[in-house]
């Protein structure tokens, strides 16, 4: 029997930024539970929540001190259980982001550990010597970066050492080679389940075992922001460390769960195992590859514009190399990408809607669980950065003040950040026109873009043809067609840079998923098989029948079913 996540849909909320109940201008439970009928009647089948544990907040809750609470920032426990109840009366499910490759530095795990050398939670981080004499210009201990600029180790005055940090100081990485954090783990994962939650997003989980002997990575400018992946990404435990952490949590528990793995730089060789069912690790990864297309070698704020060949022979490989093991995830969009329709679509005015529903309708079309970020239903933009102080994200400040530290280039960083910085993903959601979008009636923290007035969900709902409508549409279509499930996977015109097309086909159906992702019309052969199929979504008005040839308008996206 096929899993239930095979022909599911989930939404990710990032509750900083969905709805806020209280006024204080940050997102927060009471204003997920208000807006739940939203996803309701999307038809979505799990919500995932990006972290509401303690947190000092440096990362926006990627940096947890209590993972036993909720913060206050977003409620109590009370309220999670109320949520809890809700999603679950409504008929979906509620995953947890679960962030274990680093704790915050205010968890009382790291300042037990930092305390002294000899304290018993010193081993559950990674702390080394430096390898030369102390004193200011004192070398860390390899050359690994850390995500947000600068080296991965912070020298710790009290105890002389440095520890390790793959991503902001405030995250320290935790030893899973010491098994009393890897019980730890496990032992958090079943509190949350025997609360009622039905699985985890795992965060950077592929990083949770490193290099024996943290060896230097290849030689990279840590200034330029580019990471070396060798010394820490699939390492050498991490398939043993998941496996005996989904036979200890979840064995023997009745019921459906969800697993997904978030994985930077992972690959199809290794994601196979990943996901493998026979291995027992996770049912899902997010991998990286088409995120990383438009960056340069020089880093992601480096643009280097779209080459939609590229892009498409990305997405196919993943197709063809999870097709008879393993499965994929399906996303365009998280909190930390850019909106995808400024991204690889087209925000002008005029092609907005119709990008937007066509890159959902590729997406959507593929063989996967597809996940949607909270406003990608609506076609929401990149909003307009322009200067240093609009950016709140430890990542995009951190990268600025290096450019400006060095000398650098300071207006092409504001237009790579502009492009690409995560706050694109994270300003309010727009719930309608009114004052800050319907968001709060506070002072956001961070800015709505200006364009809810006419981009927002209240104007989407009440119209037939909106973007929300056409997502609506398309997880209805997963719901009653097995085929989107099951049916195998074949590209069409793989060379195009225009057109995106491909096959889904089972024995009982076959699909023609194909769109033009271009302004100009274009005309293509389809081949006589496909004359008189039956036109299943389309995102423009009057779209035809199927017949041999086909012109397409700008952004013209449909999906066809061969009559048999
Ligand atoms: O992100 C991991 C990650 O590597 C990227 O998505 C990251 O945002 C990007 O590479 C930076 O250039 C996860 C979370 O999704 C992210 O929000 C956290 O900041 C990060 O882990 C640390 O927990």
């Amino acid at each position: 029997m096929r899993p239930w996540w095979k022909s599911a849909v989930v939404y990710q909320i990032y509750p900083r930024s969905f709805a806020d109940s209280d006024g204080d201008g940050i997102g927060d439970l009471g204003g997920i539970l208000q807006r739940l009928d939203h996803l309701g009647a999307l038809g979505v089948d799990v919500i995932w929540l990006s972290p509401i544990y303690r947190s000092p907040q440096a990362d926006n809750g990627y940096d947890i001190s209590d993972y036993r609470d909720i913060d206050p920032l977003f409620g109590t426990l009370a309220d999670f259980d109320t949520l809890v109840a809700k999603v679950h009366a409504l008929g979906m499910k509620l995953v947890m982001d679960l962030v274990v490759n680093h704790t915050s530095d205010e968890h009382p795990w790291f300042t037990e550990s930092r305390s002294s050398r000899d304290n018993s939670k010193r081993d559950w981080y990674i702390w080394r010597d430096a390898p030369d004499d102390a004193g200011p210009s004192r070398r860390e201990p390899n050359n690994w970066g850390s995500f947000f600029s600068g080296p991965a180790w912070t020298w710790d005055p009290g105890t002389e050492q440095f520890y390790l940090h793959l991503f902001d100081r405030k995250q320290p990485d935790l030893n899973w080679d010491n098994p009393e954090v890897r019980k730890a783990v496990r032992d958090i994962m079943v509190w949350w389940l025997d609360r009622g939650v039905d699985g985890f997003r795992m965060d950077v989980i592929n990083f949770i075992s490193k290099a024996e002997g943290l060896p230097d990575a290849r030689p990279v400018p840590l200034q330029r922001h580019v990471i070396a992946f060798d010394g820490f990404a699939d390492g050498p435990h991490v398939h043993e460390y998941l496996a005996e952490l989904t036979r200890t949590v979840f064995g023997g528990r009745d019921g459906e769960y969800l697993t997904v793995g978030e994985m930077p730089g992972v690959t199809t060789v290794e994601a196979r195992l990943y996901t493998d069912p026979a291995r027992g690790e996770l049912d899902m990864v997010f991998q990286f590859e088409h995120m990383g297309i438009d960056h340069s070698p020089t880093g992601k704020f480096d643009h280097r514009g779209l080459d939609l060949v590229v892009l498409k022979d990305t997405m196919h490989r993943w197709q063809a190399a999870l097709a008879d093991v393993g499965w994929n995830s399906l996303y365009w969009n998280n909190h930390d990408q850019p909106r995808v329709v400024s991204r690889f679509g087209d925000d002008d005015p005029v092609h907005w809607a119709a990008s937007a529903k066509a890159l959902a309708t590729i997406l959507h079309g593929m063989r996967g669980t597809p996940f949607i970020y909270q406003g990608e239903e609506l076609g929401m933009t990149n909003y307009p950065f322009r200067f240093p102080q609009d950016h709140r994200d430890l990542e995009a400040v951190n990268y600025y003040n290096e450019v400006l530290a060095l000398g650098g280039d300071t207006a092409a960083a504001l237009t790579g950040l502009a492009r690409m910085s995560r706050d694109n993903a994270r300003t309010p959601m727009q719930w309608d026109a009114g004052r800050n979008a319907g968001f709060s009636t506070g002072q956001p923290w961070l800015p709505v873009n200006p364009n809810h007035s006419w981009l927002n969900a209240e104007a989407q709902t009440a119209a037939t043809d909106s973007v929300l409508a056409h997502y609506r549409a398309l997880i209805r279509l997963r719901h009653e067609l097995p085929v989107f499930a099951d049916g195998d996977f074949t590209p069409l015109f793989a060379d195009d840079p225009q057109i995106w097309a491909y096959t889904r086909a089972t024995a009982d159906a076959t699909l023609l998923v194909i769109v033009n992702c271009g302004r100009e019309p274009r005309t293509v052969d389809i081949g006589a098989e496909w004359a008189g199929a039956q036109l299943l979504l389309g995102n423009l008005p009057k779209t035809p029948a199927a017949s041999t040839t086909l012109t397409l308008q700008g952004w013209d996206a449909r999906i066809y079913a061969a009559r048999r």
